[in-house]
């Protein structure tokens, strides 16, 4: 089987997570998805902490369909090892990490377009999405 592996925080799950996550399971056959613990979050994103818990996310992420696992993403630092670990041929992120993971190997790195007009920072600024 073609294995899919993905990156992301997915706090105040939105359709934009939703089609980033359904673009990276047609890729493949299995589509593991590791999820930023709050603390790697903090650290993304300059001590700002996520809406939803950890588990929370996790689960919301599992919930979509395509979806075969999910684990706590600890550190950017560690993506080989969660490369290796689920053994992924292909490495999908948005294109917003355009470049960023060059470095791994892993056999194909894609970076997907972002949704337009939808991102967590507009949910949380309450603005209408086009
Ligand atoms: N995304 C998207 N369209 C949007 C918003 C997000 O396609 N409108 C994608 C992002 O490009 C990313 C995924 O949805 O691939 C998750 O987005 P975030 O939760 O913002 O994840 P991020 O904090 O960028 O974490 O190891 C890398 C990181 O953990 C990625």
């Amino acid at each position: 089987p073609v294995i899919v592996l993905t990156f992301g925080t997915f706090d105040m799950m939105h359709v934009g997570h939703v089609r980033l996550l359904q673009r990276a399971a047609a890729l493949g056959d299995e589509l593991h998805v590791g999820v930023s613990t709050v603390a790697l979050t903090k650290r993304k994103r300059n001590g700002r902490k996520t809406i939803f818990k950890q588990d929370t996310r996790m689960e919301m992420v599992a919930a979509i369909r395509g979806v075969t696992s999910v684990f706590l993403e600890e550190s950017l630092d560690l993506k080989q090892a969660y490369v290796d670990k689920v053994g992924a041929h292909i490495l999908v992120m948005g294109d917003d990490w355009k470049g960023k993971f060059d470095r791994i190997k892993v056999p194909e790195i894609i970076y997907l377009p972002r949704t337009q007009g939808v991102s967590t920072t507009s949910l949380r600024k309450g603005r209408p999405i086009k």
